[in-house]
């Protein structure tokens, strides 16, 4: 039997990748938010799980430690895909790439005005794309994470960051000004055991082409 690695994130990737695993058969055999076991293992005995940070999936996958992997558009887009076989969008994990401002702040006016914006994001390659496409000057700022911080300290005129609910932008006195892109998880597979375990991962992938069609 062909051993296949998938690699994915706990939290939210998990939890809406469990679904799709389990109409393909696959059922982890321990929980990822209560053990502190990175590979977990499976019902079937030639596939394992490996639990990383949501950002090194592609990594993961790219130099073949993991033959599949499924990411969110935000995380691979960063990453440029390289070696990286993308077939399917799983509409899950679903949520916008968004620009943001202080509430009492006029984007319109300042992007009208032709201003330099601070931007602060960790979404470096994706706010560069954004405003060069528009014709805007930016200095950006690399955050790790709480961007939502940066406008209230002066750290930052806007963010680019993800939302879903939008009750951090709320709860932080934020608001969304310019929508970037829609974002999704996609899973990912490593090109080389693409051709080399075709056969394995072949009907992993129809079961999850399969369940995000219904
Ligand atoms: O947490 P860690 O630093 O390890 O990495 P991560 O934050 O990238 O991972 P994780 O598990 O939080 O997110 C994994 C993936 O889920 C992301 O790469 C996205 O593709 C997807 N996703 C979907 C989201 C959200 N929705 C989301 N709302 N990722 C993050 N958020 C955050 C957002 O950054 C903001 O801080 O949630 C906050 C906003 O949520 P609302 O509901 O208040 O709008
Ligand atoms: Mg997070």
């Amino acid at each position: 039997m062909t051993d296949i690695t998938i690699a994915l994130s706990k939290g939210r990737i998990f939890d809406d990748t469990a679904p799709l695993l389990k109409a393909a058969g696959i059922i982890a055999l321990d929980d990822p938010e209560t053990s502190r076991k990175l590979i977990i293992a499976t019902n079937q005995p030639n596939i394992r799980l490996v639990i990383v940070r949501a950002s090194d999936v592609p990594t993961y996958v790219q130099y073949g430690a993991a033959d599949i992997g499924i990411g969110g558009k935000d995380v691979l887009l960063e990453h440029g895909g390289a070696e990286l076989y993308q077939p399917l969008d799983l509409n899950i994990a679903r949520c916008r790439m968004m620009v943001a401002v202080r509430e009492g702040f006029d984007y319109e006016s300042a992007v009208c005005q032709g201003a330099r914006l601070r931007i602060a994001t960790k979404y470096l390659r994706t706010a560069r794309d954004h405003f060069a496409s528009k014709g805007v000057h930016i200095d950006l700022i690399k955050l790790y994470g709480s961007m939502e911080l940066a406008p209230l300290v002066g750290l930052a005129d806007a963010i680019v960051d993800l939302v879903s609910s939008g009750n951090t932008l709320k709860a932080n006195h934020l608001k969304a000004v310019e929508e970037i892109m829609p974002i999704s998880a996609r899973l990912i597979i490593n090109q080389a055991a693409l051709k080399l375990k075709r056969k394995t991962i072949q009907p992993i992938l129809d079961a999850f082409s399969d369940a995000v069609r219904k």
